[in-house]
């Protein structure tokens, strides 16, 4: 791993300086002002956090280090015998900034085959749990059993300079998400394959060796992860997940607590839990009209009777995204390429054709347009994966590319804890009547 770690650090280094050199510089430039709205309305639009692997742009999406998603899918390095790209790429460029080449691509993956063992009593702790027990809890707790493990705890312990902090949150961070795929596919095969297990095949790449373990050796399975391990990796700093993570980071706590705290707030259903909810809505709507593909106009009245029972249409709208999420496209081009003819996919197509003009008339949703989790569901499903309280887990083991990169970041760059400023109603009031 030497050699990426010690790039890492080459370029954290230099943007350090730089950092110090801007604060130094311009660090009394205003980044805008906030008012009362946006301190009551879930801080919308208040530029107050620093994260270098990705940004969002309202209108284009996400980019990864400058990268589209359509960039990415064709710049990546990718599986031998796959066209879609591997995540390790992307963690690698979010890491360091730049394009890796194949052989760092597949040097990543072999670190984290080498990796990926996980220790006996995080199975204990996964087993103690009922099997009704939703996988989002399951996973959460067995990444907090991982604990155990963490080399920046026991550094910390011992009394490391913090000069020292990024090597080891650098190293629980590789070592976290070697074993991922390995914990989720043992929730999986678990709760829903009567315990039979299978063993990881260090042979694969990272995505394809998920794939297997959870039972599902189908090549273009496999494309199929690797598309979505990428683009669900990340979506800039402020979303739940990933700001949960790097607050929690703040506190000096290890990347194991750290992205534990990132996943119980992905395991909300405005945010990652949202694709259960969609293919859930999907295939209610389907059994309500007894048919797979209900019309468009049939879809709209589903929609309106959706809204009208105080309810949200999940899949669509966003905290900062005002156009359709191009994570959504991405699914879509996958899946006019492998699965056109599935109706719960073409069901998917239909709802996007009809559903942003009736968010739109409602006149209060800022973006009728679908987010990530709109599409996601239905292609799982035509594989087979029909599960669909397991999906959250999947992203989650996708997010953690982008969020502990970014702890190492945050680390490398010796942010200080997090501690913005609240007030009381009353505060606020007697602010106004200062006016
Ligand atoms: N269906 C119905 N109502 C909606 C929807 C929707 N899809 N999206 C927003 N609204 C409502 C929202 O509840 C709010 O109502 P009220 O004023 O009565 O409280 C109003 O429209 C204004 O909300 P916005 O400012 O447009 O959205 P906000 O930034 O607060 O929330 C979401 C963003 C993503 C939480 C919201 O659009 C939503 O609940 N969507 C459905 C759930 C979903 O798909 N979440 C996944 C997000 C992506 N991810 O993976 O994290
Ligand atoms: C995400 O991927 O985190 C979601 O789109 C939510 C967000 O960006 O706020």
């Amino acid at each position: 791993m030497g050699y990426i770690k010690d790039h890492f650090k080459e370029v954290a280094d230099k943007q350090s300086a730089a950092i110090k050199k801007l604060i130094a510089e311009h660090g009394e430039i205003s980044l805008g002002q906030v008012t009362i709205a946006q301190a009551y309305q879930g801080m919308r639009g208040i530029p107050g956090l620093i994260t270098e692997t990705s940004l969002l742009d309202a209108n284009e999406g996400i980019r990864f280090r400058g990268y589209s998603i359509p960039e990415l899918r064709e710049k990546l390095p990718k599986a031998s015998d796959g066209k879609e790209p591997c995540p390790e790429g992307l963690f690698y460029l979010m890491l360091v900034g730049e394009i890796p080449t194949d052989e760092d691509a597949g040097h990543i993956s072999a670190v984290w085959a080498r990796r990926s063992h996980v220790p006996n009593h995080v199975f204990q702790v996964i087993e103690a749990f009922p099997v009704s027990t939703h996988p989002m809890t399951q996973f959460c707790a067995a990444v907090l059993a991982l604990q155990t493990e963490s080399k920046f705890a026991k550094a910390y312990e011992a009394g490391i300079s913090k000069k020292e902090y990024w090597d080891y949150v650098y190293e629980d961070s590789m070592t976290l998400i070697a074993r991922l795929p390995r914990i989720a596919a043992y929730i999986y095969r678990r709760k829903y394959k009567n315990g039979e297990h299978i063993q990881p095949d260090g042979m694969l790449d990272w995505s394809a060796n998920f794939a297997h373990m959870l039972g599902y050796d189908d090549d273009s399975f496999k494309e199929l992860m690797r598309l979505y391990l990428t683009i669900h990796a990340d979506h800039e700093g402020g979303n739940v997940s990933a700001h949960a993570t790097h607050l929690v980071g703040s506190a000096l706590s290890d990347p194991y607590l750290c992205f534990t705290a990132g996943m119980t707030g992905l395991a909300g259903p405005l945010h990652g839990l949202a694709n259960q909810e969609v293919i859930r809505w999907i295939e209610e709507l389907q059994k309500d009209l007894g048919t797979l593909t209900p019309s468009k106009e049939q879809i709209a009245d589903y929609i309106r009777k959706t809204l009208s029972e105080g309810k949200v249409v999940p899949g669509y709208g966003h905290a900062v995204l005002r156009k359709t999420d191009p994570r959504f496209t991405a699914q879509m081009e996958f899946a006019k390429v492998h699965c056109a003819d599935n109706p719960t996919v073409q069901t998917v197509w239909n709802v996007y054709e009809v559903a942003p003009e009736i968010l739109e008339s409602t006149g209060k949703i800022k973006n009728p347009w679908p987010n990530v989790d709109a599409h996601s569901g239905a292609l799982l499903k035509h594989y087979g994966l029909v599960e669909e309280d397991f999906y959250t887990v999947l992203f989650g083991v996708s997010r953690a590319l982008g969020v502990l990169a970014s702890l190492c970041w945050d680390r490398a760059l010796g942010f200080p804890i997090e501690r913005p400023k609240s007030m009381t109603t009353e505060w606020i009031n007697n602010y106004i009547a200062k006016q």
